[in-house]
Order: structure tokens, then sequence, then C-alpha cells
């Protein structure tokens, strides 16, 4: 009956198989749950409308580009059908409904954010300059403004690029007004009732093609960096990409 008992040897393979498929098994949950959770974010992709004459007298064609920043992942449709509010945080606030945003390279880009969160102070004044748009500016409802008041600021939009020696570089930095209490108040009793909400919208030039990220600088996350955990530490609701294409 030797026959029927499985060997030492047959056990030790079966070992080694049931190990690799259960690798092969958790890689693939971990592969899946990090395609759904992360990457690929929402992607948005500029559209082109005519040309415009940038402040090098040249003449680009113009792209237009828009999103939102929001109190809370629900409202800014970043995050899919979040009947559990992805992973159990109702009250981070997030960019949305995109948070991937793909421009042409060598164009004038306009982009606008309509905004309506709440805020307060900047851990440093710098990210409330307006920096690296045409102009030097944004427009706040309407308003050209190089700076905000760093006490005041709801979040920053701070689109950068990555080490690299072979991309052009790229760096905006724009902050965003905060909506008042008084603003919020409809909003903080039901969340299905947004403020107003302010519109902010600057312009800048791209460059060659390449890769880069996007950030906010406002001190939104819990308090494990000063500010900068939780949240700020998740990519998809105060972070994402920008990839400049080649038309
Ligand atoms: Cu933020």
């Amino acid at each position: 009956m030797a026959s029927s008992t499985p060997s030492k040897t047959k056990t030790a393979v079966g070992a080694v198989i049931a190990l690799v498929l259960g690798i092969a098994v958790v890689a693939g949950v971990g592969f899946t749950l990090h395609k759904v959770s992360a990457d690929p974010q929402p992607k948005e992709y500029a559209t082109v409308h005519g040309t415009i004459v940038g402040p090098d007298g040249k003449t680009y064609p113009h792209a237009f580009i828009a999103d939102g920043v929001y109190a809370d992942p629900i409202n800014s449709k970043a995050h899919g059908n979040c009947a559990t509010c992805d992973g159990g945080h109702p009250s981070w606030p997030s960019y949305g409904p995109y948070t991937h945003f793909v421009l042409p390279a060598h164009t004038y880009v306009t982009m606008t954010l309509t905004v309506y969160d709440s805020g307060g102070s900047l851990n440093t004044p710098y990210f409330g300059h307006v920096v690296g748009t045409v102009g030097g500016t944004a427009t706040y409802d309407g308003v050209a403004q190089s700076s905000l008041d760093p006490n005041n600021v709801e979040h920053t939009f701070t689109l950068h690029g990555l080490p690299t020696t072979t991309q052009d570089p790229l760096y905006v930095s724009v902050p965003l007004p905060l909506n008042t209490d008084k603003e919020m108040a409809a909003y903080n009793n039901d969340p299905t009732k947004l403020p107003v909400g302010h519109k902010v919208t600057f312009s800048f030039i791209t460059a060659g093609a390449g890769n880069y990220v996007w950030n906010c600088e406002y001190p939104c996350g819990d308090s494990t960096y000063q500010g900068f955990g939780a949240v700020m530490g998740q990519l998809g609701y105060m972070s994402g990409k920008v990839t400049v294409v080649n038309g």
C-alpha cells in the first residue's frame, strides 16, 4: 500500500507548490488593491481652443482644464462610488473629480479650480504667494492677486517636477482661498449643500513632455507631521500627477 501514501518528496513538492500559489494569490490581491485604491487616478485631458500670445510674444495653443477642491471625498467624486467612503475617510478633503491632469507640451494652459473647503494658516507664508503663473498672478473670483493672506488659505495647488536630468522644469504654486465659517454654515449642517465656493483661475506655459506631480502645501492632514500626516500622505486627495505629452 506504499503507493497510496504520499512520499516525503511528493509532500515537499506539494508544499512548495502551495507556497508559490499562496504568494501568487497574495501578490495578485495586492496588485488589484493597489490598482483600485491608488492608481490610475481619474484623468482629465486639457482641451485646446484656439491660440493665445504668451508674455514672450510667441503664439501658443490655448488649453483649458478645470477641477474642484472639496471638504470631503464624496462631493469630490474622485474616489468612485463611495458607499464606504474610500476606506473610511469621510472627512478627508479632496481634489476632484480629477487628480491626474494630462496637458499638451509647449502650450499655454489655463486652469480653473472651484474651491469649496474651509481653511486656516499655512506653515510658511511662502505658499501664500502665486509662483510660476503667467503674470505672477491668479484671479480670485475675477480679481487678479499675486498672493493671499497666509492665514486665510484653504489648500494650495503646487505643481513641481520629479528629480530628473531629462525633463524640462515646471513649477506652479497657487494658494486657494478659504470659505468662511458663514459660507460653510449650510454645508456643516448638511454636507449635501455645498457653499457657492470661490473660483480661482491661473495660466502657465508647459515646456517639453514629462511626468510631474502636484500636491497641497496647506497643513490639511492630521498632526503626525505638523499637519502633513493622513490625507497629505495619500495619493489622490491632496496630491496627484501631471503628465505633459507631445500633441
Ligand atoms: Cu490640502
